[in-house]
């Protein structure tokens, strides 16, 4: 237990938002590097930056994005060290773009099954984790690890129910509109390339950016919403 909970505290003290732990027995073990257990580190988005996004990608949509990968990979990597400390085996992960089968927009391992395992959210109708305090507008990554850290409750169905905000909202149209439950592949219910090709004539058009960044659906979200109003208040 002290273990968990030290290294909660050490990472939301150098900036995550929501550490999580999820029990990994049940998902093929050449998927998880024969790792029993997997660490989602979350960290949201800056909710004026987020405002920002409602009609489309900005140049400081595409600064956050990077400041938060980078941060993402520090986290990662100071929870690996301090689980070897401890004498247990771990093996941090990149945000993004390491191991992507860019003909099916793939990786072995998302993030997002992990996140899910470890109880932060479900997958919304856009694809994306939708978590309770930051709605979708948290980027993901993950440490896998054989300490037995004490999982969470993992999360099998959409919580989204009839809402069909980011559905209407996407300009690709790459969300059908059906709701997520766990076995539920995302080809049957979003379009990744009509997301990609979206994205990328977006970010080329409003901010002469040349990556895969919009964040639409993220902005529209009624849960990102909420976290935006109540941190803006509050400032
Ligand atoms: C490839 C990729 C893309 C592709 C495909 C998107 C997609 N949804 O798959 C493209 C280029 C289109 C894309 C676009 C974007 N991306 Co992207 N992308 C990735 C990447 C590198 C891999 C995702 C992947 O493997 N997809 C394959 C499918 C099969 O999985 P999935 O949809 O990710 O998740 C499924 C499983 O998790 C499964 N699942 C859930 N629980 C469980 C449990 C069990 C037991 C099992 C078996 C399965 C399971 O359900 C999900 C739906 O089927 C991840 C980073 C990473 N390494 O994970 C980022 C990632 C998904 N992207 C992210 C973001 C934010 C974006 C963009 C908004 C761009 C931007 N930054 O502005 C758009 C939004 C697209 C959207 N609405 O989904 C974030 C999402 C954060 C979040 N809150 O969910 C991630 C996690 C990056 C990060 N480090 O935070 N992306
Ligand atoms: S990132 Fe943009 S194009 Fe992709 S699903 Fe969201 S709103 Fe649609
Ligand atoms: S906008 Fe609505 S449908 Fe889309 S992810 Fe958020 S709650 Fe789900």
């Amino acid at each position: 237990m002290a273990l968990s909970t030290d290294l909660s505290e050490i990472l939301k003290s150098n900036g995550a938002n929501m550490v999580g732990f999820a029990d990994l027995r049940k998902l093929p073990e050449n998927i998880r590097d024969v790792f029993p257990r997997g660490i989602s580190i979350g960290v949201a988005l800056d909710p004026g930056i987020v405002l920002g996004i409602k009609e489309g990608p900005t140049r400081e949509y595409y600064e956050e994005y990077r400041r938060i990968n980078r941060l993402l990979g520090s986290l990662g990597r100071r929870a690996a060290r301090f689980l070897e400390k401890q004498g247990f085996s771990a093996k941090a992960y990149a945000a993004t773009s390491v191991g992507i089968d860019f003909k099916t927009h793939t990786t072995r391992l998302p993030h997002k099954t992990i996140a899910t395992r470890a109880g932060f959210g479900w997958i919304g109708k856009c694809a994306l984790l939708v978590t309770e305090p930051f709605g979708p507008a948290v980027r993901l990554t993950t440490v896998l690890t054989d300490a037995e850290l004490p999982a969470g409750k993992p999360i099998d169905k959409s919580r989204c129910g009839d809402c069909t905000v980011c559905v209407d909202a996407c300009p690709g149209h790459a969300p059908s509109g059906r709701n997520w439950e766990l076995g539920l592949y995302r080809d049957s219910f979003f379009n990744p390339y009509d997301c990609r090709k979206t994205a990328r004539k977006l970010a080329r058009e409003r901010a002469d950016i040349r990556e895969t960044i919009c964040g639409i659906c993220i902005a529209a979200c009624p849960w990102t919403q909420k976290y935006v109003k109540k941190r803006l208040e509050h400032e």
